[in-house]
């Protein structure tokens, strides 16, 4: 049997990760088609998150902590490796599933997910025939010209390292007031509406940073499409599937197992 694609969540620390992943296997299930949620943080202490496979089954950070004398951190680190070592118990769990839709929600911690090299291997084993990454904008940190900037690099680094297609979501929509999702928008749609907003942003002395590093992200041309959703309205949410198919079926849609409740 054919391999479902798995969708990789990455953001940082919470940008609204987890909370998205339960939103849109929800919505999924809601069209007809299954889906199986990985957690693959070790750290997570949320009692009512039922995933279906569990990195906790296997490492778990606090025993982490006891076993090694780590700290949080120190811990966080040491798990992120182990979990590279589990993988492939990981990807058994994940066959016993059969489903349309692999969704692998990642450590709190983007710096682990975005520079260890566990995640390369964890990607690569998981990933399978079909994966791709879904990276969150925080909308506290994306309201800034510069804090904008900065997560672009983030997930241009993500995909600098991980070399899987990416899509872009603003996650928590329902927090941005209309005239700053509009602004977002044309930050993400247009360079120039974003390098206006930077120059404006930053001393002078920064200008030329900021020139080069909006002409470096310019060039590489990640910037149309940061699609506005929301875990909490359910919202955007098929509009981030159908960026998902056109990744993974050159844009057709899955066999629904229902009728689909599209309009
Ligand atoms: N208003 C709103 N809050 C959200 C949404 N998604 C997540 N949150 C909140 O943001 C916080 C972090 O979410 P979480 O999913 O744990 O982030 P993670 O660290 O990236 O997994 C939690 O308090 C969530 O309730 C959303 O769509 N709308
Ligand atoms: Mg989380």
């Amino acid at each position: 049997m054919e391999e479902p694609p798995v969708v990789f969540f990455a953001g940082t620390a919470g940008a609204g990760k987890t909370t998205f992943v339960r939103a849109f296997a929800n919505w999924l299930r809601g069209e007809g088609h299954d889906a199986t949620i990985v957690n693959l943080d070790p750290g997570v202490d949320d009692g009512a998150l039922e995933p279906d496979v569990d990195i906790r089954e296997w490492i778990r950070l606090a025993d982490v902590q006891d076993e090694y004398g780590l700290g949080p951190n120190g811990a966080q680190v040491a798990a992120a490796d182990m979990i590279a070592l589990k993988v492939f118990e990981v990807k058994q769990a994940v066959a016993l599933h059969p489903s349309d839709y692999v969704l692998v929600d990642t450590p709190g911690q983007i710096e682990l997910f975005a520079f260890r090299e566990a995640s390369k291997a964890i990607v690569d084993a998981l990933g399978g025939e079909q994966s791709a990454i879904a990276f969150l904008f925080d909308p506290a940190l994306a309201r800034t010209p510069t804090g904008f900037v900065s997560l672009l690099l983030l997930s241009a680094t993500v995909e600098f390292r991980l070399r899987r297609p990416m899509v872009n979501l603003l996650a928590k929509s329902d927090t941005v007031p209309a005239e700053k999702l509009a602004e977002l928008a044309a930050w993400s749609d247009e360079p120039g509406a974003l390098y206006e907003a930077v120059t404006r942003d930053v001393p002078t002395p920064d200008i030329q940073l900021s020139t080069e590093i909006l002409r470096g992200i310019d060039t590489m041309g990640p910037l149309t499409g940061l699609l506005p959703t929301s875990a909490q309205a359910a919202t955007g949410l098929d509009t981030f599937y159908r960026a998902c198919q056109r990744i993974f079926a050159g844009g057709e849609d899955l066999e629904p197992a229902q009728a689909p409740t599209d309009p």
